[in-house]
């Protein structure tokens, strides 16, 4: 298993996840820098939602085989530049979350992770259930 970077906007769960991955069990907080945990790089969603800090989240990227691109399956809109993975140094992988929340609409989150990721997979998650979690593990 390589080296991940998690990206996407604040709230959208990338910490939940990061530690759903990783087995549970510890105290997610807010992510306030990029934050090396085990195999995985956790980034905090305003690097994200700034430019000025895509220059740090690129560098970040050279350090790890695969990028996760984020979605939170709630929210109807995204925070990722159409066709920003094309852009990365790494090979991308759309991960949708909050699949089990009464407000997702996983398609909607699809459809919004395709503008910025044209091709490549695309796994439907939920930390709470665990839905996607084991078939992530497997393309990683
Ligand atoms: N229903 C549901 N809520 C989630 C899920 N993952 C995260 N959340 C909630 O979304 C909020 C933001 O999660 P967090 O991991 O801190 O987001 P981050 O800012 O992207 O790191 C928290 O209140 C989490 O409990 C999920 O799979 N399902
Ligand atoms: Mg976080």
């Amino acid at each position: 298993m390589g080296k991940v970077m998690i990206i996407g906007a604040v709230g959208s769960g990338k910490s939940t996840l990061v530690d759903a991955l990783l087995g549970g069990g510890t105290q997610v907080m807010k992510t306030q820098a990029i934050q090396y945990r085990d195999w995985i790089v956790d980034t905090p969603g305003e690097y994200m939602e700034n430019p000025l800090y895509y220059r740090a989240l690129m560098a970040t990227a050279l350090e790890v085989t695969d990028v996760l691109l984020i979605q939170d399956a709630t929210r109807d809109r995204t925070v990722f530049p159409p066709g920003f993975a094309t852009g990365l140094p790494k090979r991308a992988i759309g991960v949708v979350t909050k699949a089990d929340h009464p407000q997702a609409d996983t398609d909607r989150a699809k459809a919004l992770l395709r503008l910025a990721m044209p091709f490549g997979p695309i796994v439907v998650t939920s930390a709470v259930t665990g839905e996607g979690l084991k078939e992530l593990l497997e393309l990683l």
